[in-house]
């Protein structure tokens, strides 16, 4: 099987493996794990940031970092495709209480005066602004890139009104391979950072949230009041340090991999494919089959690929490239794809 449905399916390699088993371990509810906190100070140190928390999962660093920078009842303005408002079973309202306020951006990237245009006054009857999330790169928008400019305009006005600013950076380490520029310089300035390890950089578990002391201590009580508190953590913790060793250069390789399924890709005719800048590649098919059809079509030949954004758009395929997809796999995929959407076969 190729698995191209998300960065999400890699599998830890023996090496890996390897270093989770010799890891040291300890209670970590009592702060006595020493992997997890050897993890937790190099991905401050990564991030440029004081602390950072290990998290069960990409969606409660962004839930997490949510509650604690707001109270019930405020806002906090997201962009339209972005992640923490469509893939996250509307937790900031479960659990936080407030309000998302929505940009539609471009790309999934909003500007500076759009933020300004949806901070709400400073009056009694309406809801405090309290928060800004951006995400980069964007899930929905293919794996786009928040130039980086861009984000430091929107960062710099947040913080003039007062309002705090949080990146979903999932995949921020795909950014920084990308563009050369070092993950710390990228988020410089933002209160809080949340990454993934269980995507590109391929461990099986886990994400960090970055940012303050003050901020991940409670960060940490509210980890714990959702039930993220973990014990002999250190055996995932381990995955994640070995990752940071040896995974964030070669992501190179999936983006290298990404363009050429992308090229390939809008060489077939009735298939359209959306700029690509890192390991995510998005396909719009024209003609009868639709997204559906096809994934079930490509699945049938070893190949799996998911409808985009959870199947909402009948049209649009994401396939996603990771440490366990060659470049065979992903010329093979091209010609799969190329022999089913040749006019005689749909
Ligand atoms: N993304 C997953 C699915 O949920 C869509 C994927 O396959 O891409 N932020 C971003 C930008 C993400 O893409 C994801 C996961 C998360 C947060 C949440 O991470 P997890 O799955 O660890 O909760």
């Amino acid at each position: 099987m190729i698995d191209l449905r998300s960065d999400t399916v890699t599998q830890p390699t023996v090496a890996m493996r390897d270093a989770m088993a010799r890891a040291r371990l300890g209670d970590d509810v009592y702060g006595e794990d020493p992997t997890v906190a050897a993890l937790e100070e190099r991905a401050a140190q990564l991030m440029g940031v004081e602390a950072a928390l290990f998290m069960p999962s990409g969606t409660m660093g962004n839930q997490v970092a949510i509650a604690c920078h707001t109270r019930p009842g405020h806002e906090v303005v997201v962009e339209a495709g972005s992640h923490v408002l469509n893939v996250e079973m509307s937790t900031m309202a479960r659990f936080s209480g407030v309000l998302p306020r929505v940009i539609a951006g471009q790309g999934g990237v909003f500007t500076a005066d759009q933020l300004e245009a949806v901070i709400h006054p400073d009056v009694y009857y309406l809801a405090p602004t309290k928060l800004v999330c951006m995400e980069s790169s964007h899930n929905a928008a293919g794996g786009r890139i928040w130039p980086p400019d861009g984000m430091l305009q929107v960062a710099e006005r947040a913080r003039a009104r007062g309002i705090a600013v949080h990146l979903d950076g999932a995949r921020i380490l795909n950014v920084q391979v990308a563009t050369g520029i070092p993950v710390r310089q990228l988020v410089h300035g933002l209160d809080s950072v949340m990454f993934c390890l269980s995507k590109g950089l391929g461990c099986p578990v886990g994400s960090l949230l970055c940012g303050s002391r003050d901020f991940i201590r409670e960060a940490r009580a509210v980890r714990k009041a959702l039930g993220g508190g973990m014990r002999q953590a250190g055996v995932l913790a381990a995955a994640g340090l070995y990752a940071l060793d040896h995974n964030i250069e070669r992501l190179a390789e999936d983006h290298e991999n990404a363009s050429i399924l992308a090229r390939g890709l809008s060489e077939i005719p009735g298939a359209s494919v959306w700029p690509q800048e890192t390991n995510i590649v998005v396909l719009e098919i024209s003609g009868r089959l639709g997204a559906p059809e096809l994934c079930r079509r490509l699945a049938r030949n070893g190949v799996l690929a998911s409808p985009a954004a959870a199947g909402t758009h009948p049209r649009r395929i994401r396939f996603v490239t990771h440490l366990d997809v060659s470049r065979d796999a992903v010329l093979r995929t091209v010609d799969l794809i190329a022999r089913e959407l040749r006019p005689s076969a749909v």
